[in-house]
Parts: C-alpha cells; structure tokens; sequence
C-alpha cells in the first residue's frame, strides 16, 4: 500500500519505516500518525519481520508535533491535547514499545519534542554524529510526553532528566551516547547501512528468545529482585522450550553457524 507521509519496505526480515516529511522535519502530523500507527499493526502480526528499524528523510529525524496543526484560533475553544495524546502519541509509543521483535531507531539528524522520545522508546538509538536531541516541550509551555519522562529519567537519570526537560537545552548525539541515552553514533554517511546491517543480522536471531530478552529487561523496572528471579526462571522456560534454543545448542556443539528460523 502507497503511503504519503513515510516509506515502508521489508528487507531480508528487517522492517524498515521511513519518515517522510523532510521540509517539516518529519514532524507528525495526523495522516502521518495514521501511517505509522498503520503499518505497526502489520509488523506485529507479520512472523515474517523479525526486526524493525525507523529512521527519516532528510536533515531532521522528527520535530515533533507539526505544531502548524495547532496554530491558535481565536474563535475557537481550546484543543485538548489530553485527546491528541490519547489518540494518536500514546498509541504510538505503546505499538512500539509493546512489539515482541527488537526495534533499532537510527536518528539521522534533530530529534525535538515527541520526535526525541519517540526515538528513546525504541530498544536500540543510534544516531548519527550530527543528530541532536531536545526536550522541546518546555518551550512552548508544555511538558514532555510521547513516555520521556518514563524513559529519559531511566537512561540518564533524575538530575539530567529533569534539567534536559525544564531548559530544553539542545544536546548533542555524542553527548548523549556519552550519558548512555543511546547506544552509539556513526558517521552521517555510515548510519544507515550500519543500522540496517544491525536490523537483518537481529533478524537472523533467536526471534522467541530476543522477544523474552526484552520482556525481562523492561519488566525490571516494576519487579523486586524476588520478582524478576521468578520472572526470569519463567521466561527461560519458554525460551528453552524454542527450536531456536535447541539449534544454537547443536550448532556450538557441531561446531557450524547456527541457522536460527525464528521458531
Ligand atoms: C516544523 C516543526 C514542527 C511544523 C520544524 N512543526 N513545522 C503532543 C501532543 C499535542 C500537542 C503538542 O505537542 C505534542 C508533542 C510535541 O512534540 S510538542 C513539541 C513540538 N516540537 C517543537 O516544539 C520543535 C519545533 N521545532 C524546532 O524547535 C526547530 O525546528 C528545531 C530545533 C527542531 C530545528 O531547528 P532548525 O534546524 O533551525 O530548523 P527550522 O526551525 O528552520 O525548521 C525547518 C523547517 O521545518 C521550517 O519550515 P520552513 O518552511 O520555515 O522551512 C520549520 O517551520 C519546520 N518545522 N519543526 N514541529
């Protein structure tokens, strides 16, 4: 299916979404948000993408809002931006961060506003040497939303959460890899191909067990160290119960690549 707003295609296993608005610096506007939302749906019930990677067009990643939809009209009663996020970011952020497969985020330049927090709700961030990151929100009278003030304070911790968030102070990628916000940065010219390669190798992984790994890792932030023990003796049930489990077993023992199938 065409779509106007952001591209999409399916590379040996890795879904890759594409923001398209590059003059508006990927901001998100609703038919955008109904693309994306869109095209979630079908990766989270496609066995075949075992892998996801969203990056943009352009010289930005995401601005955010398109705040050119919420230009203030005098005669008019307020928005509500409770029913914006209701409908259209909490969705999103809950699609991303609840798919079972891993999702890798190449921040290809700004990240602002929700397009910073949209980027952190993803599994692995990398971006490029010349992206930035800024908790626009306090600008505008706003504050941080799209889970930034779940997720920022988890990465970086309370002091710089919080000083990012009330100043909106512009920080680079370096520094952010510095503070552990994302993974790693490239070269502008090497971060795709480097993100993509990242995308179809996880592609070729243990898919059950990657799908546990991240259950545990973002359920500690809610268990006791008891809880996460019987959490952890549970997950690894399931995942010993994997085909995927058994072939890795058989390949380091026969010495050979192992060729995981997802199963
Ligand atoms: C834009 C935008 C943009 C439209 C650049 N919209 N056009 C949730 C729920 C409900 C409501 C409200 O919000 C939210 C979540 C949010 O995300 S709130 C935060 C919204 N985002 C921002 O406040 C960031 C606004 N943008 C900026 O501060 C700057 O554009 C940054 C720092 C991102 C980049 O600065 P520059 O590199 O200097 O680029 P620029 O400002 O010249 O922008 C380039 C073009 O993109 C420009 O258009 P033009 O036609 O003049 O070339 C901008 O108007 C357009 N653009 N952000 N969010």
């Amino acid at each position: 299916m065409p779509y106007q707003n952001i591209e999409f295609s399916i590379i040996q296993g890795a879904a890759v979404i594409t923001l398209n608005r590059p003059d508006k610096l990927n901001s998100f506007n609703q038919a955008m948000h109904k693309e994306v939302r869109d095209v979630l749906k079908k990766i989270r019930i496609d066995t075949k993408v075992r892998c996801l990677l969203i990056t943009a067009n352009g010289r930005g990643f995401c601005a955010g809002q398109d705040l050119s939809e919420r230009k203030f009209n005098p005669d008019a009663p307020p928005i509500n931006l409770g029913e914006s996020i209701e409908k259209n970011y909490n969705p999103l952020i809950r699609l991303i961060s609840s798919l079972k497969v891993p999702v890798i985020c190449a921040v290809n330049g700004v990240a602002a506003g929700a397009g910073a927090n949209i980027a952190l709700a993803c599994d692995i961030v990398l971006a490029s040497t010349q992206a930035s990151f800024i908790q626009a929100f306090c600008k505008i009278g706003l504050v941080p939303d799209s889970g930034g003030t779940w997720t920022l304070p988890q990465a970086i911790g309370m002091p710089r959460a919080m000083a990012l968030s009330l100043l909106g102070e512009r920080i680079s990628a370096e520094q952010a890899e510095q503070w552990g916000m994302i993974w790693k940065t490239y070269p502008p010219n090497e971060l795709y191909d480097e993100a993509l390669k990242m995308a179809i190798h996880l592609a070729t992984q243990p898919t059950i067990g990657l799908a546990l790994i991240k259950k545990a890792i973002q359920s500690s932030t809610q268990n006791s160290l008891d809880q996460q023990l019987d959490l952890e003796r549970d997950l690894q049930t399931l995942a010993g119960q994997s085909e995927d489990y058994r072939e890795g077993v058989a390949a380091f023992i026969e010495k050979r690549q192992p060729n995981f199938t997802g199963k």
